[in-house]
C-alpha cells in the first residue's frame, strides 16, 4: 500500500499511528506529497478530487480518502482489538469524539491557511477568530470529557493526539494546556509512544 501525505499534516498522522500501532506500517510505502488550496497538484487531484491528503492506495488499486475511511479500512485489516468500536454506546461516543478532534484540526487548518497563504491584504482576522473560536471550544469539551479518551486504545485517543499535536506543531502561542489540565496530562503520556514520537511533524 502507499500513503500520498504530509509531515505537517495531522490528518495523514492519524492514519501513520494508527497502522503504526496496529502492526501496519511495515506495509504502507509513505509517499512525501506537499499540497495546498492554491497550487494544483495532479497526482493528488487524480486519486482525491477534493485535492486533499491524505489518501491511501489500496493493495487493491483503489485510491481511499478521507483519513476517516483509511483509518476504518486499515482498522479491519489487523487481528487486533479494533480501533473503531463495535459496541454502540462505545462506539457512537468514540466516533463522536473523534469527529470533535478531526472538526478541531480543519479549523485550525483553516487558520493556519489564512495566515500562512492568503494574501496579508485579503486576510480577515474576525473569520479566523471565529475558527479558533471553534478550536477553543472543542478544547473545553474534550477537556469536559477526558476521561472518555482513558482505558484500551481507540481511535478518538489517536484523532485527539494528533489534534493536540498539530496544535504545538503550528499555534504554539495558544498555550493550548493553559486550564486543560486533564487534557494536558493525557497528551503528556500518549504523545510519547513510539507510533508518536516517529510521526512528530518536523
Ligand atoms: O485543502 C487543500 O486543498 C489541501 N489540504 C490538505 O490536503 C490538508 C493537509 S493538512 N488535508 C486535509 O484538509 C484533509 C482533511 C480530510 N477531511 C481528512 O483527510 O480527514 C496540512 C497541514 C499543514 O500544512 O499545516
Amino acid at each position: 500500500m502507499q500513503l500520498i501525505h504530509a509531515p505537517a499534516s495531522p490528518f495523514a498522522r492519524k492514519v501513520r499511528v494508527l497502522a503504526s500501532e496496529t502492526g501496519l506500517l511495515p506495509r504502507i510505502e509513505l509517499v512525501d506529497t506537499a499540497v495546498l488550496p492554491v497550487t494544483l497538484n495532479e497526482r493528488v487531484n487524480a486519486l482525491n478530487p477534493l485535492g486533499k491528503i491524505p489518501v491511501l492506495l489500496t493493495d487493491d488499486g483503489e485510491a481511499l480518502f478521507d483519513s476517516r475511511v483509511i483509518c476504518e479500512y486499515l482498522d479491519s485489516l489487523h487481528d487486533q482489538p479494533r480501533l473503531f468500536p463495535i459496541e454502540p454506546t462505545m462506539r457512537w461516543r468514540t466516533l463522536r469524539l473523534a469527529a470533535l478532534a478531526d472538526g478541531l484540526m480543519e479549523a485550525a487548518l483553516l487558520v493556519r491557511y489564512e495566515r500562512a497563504v492568503r494574501p496579508v491584504e485579503l486576510q480577515w482576522n474576525e473569520w479566523a477568530e471565529g475558527q479558533l473560536g471553534k478550536v477553543r471550544r472543542a478544547l473545553l469539551a474534550l477537556e469536559a470529557h477526558v476521561e472518555e479518551l482513558q482505558g484500551p486504545l481507540h481511535i478518538a485517543q489517536i484523532a485527539v493526539a494528533c489534534a493536540l499535536g498539530y496544535l504545538d506543531f503550528r499555534f504554539a502561542e495558544l498555550d493550548w494546556r493553559k486550564g486543560l489540565p486533564g487534557l494536558a496530562s493525557f497528551q503528556a503520556s500518549f504523545a510519547a509512544r513510539a507510533s508518536m514520537v516517529e510521526s512528530t511533524p518536523a
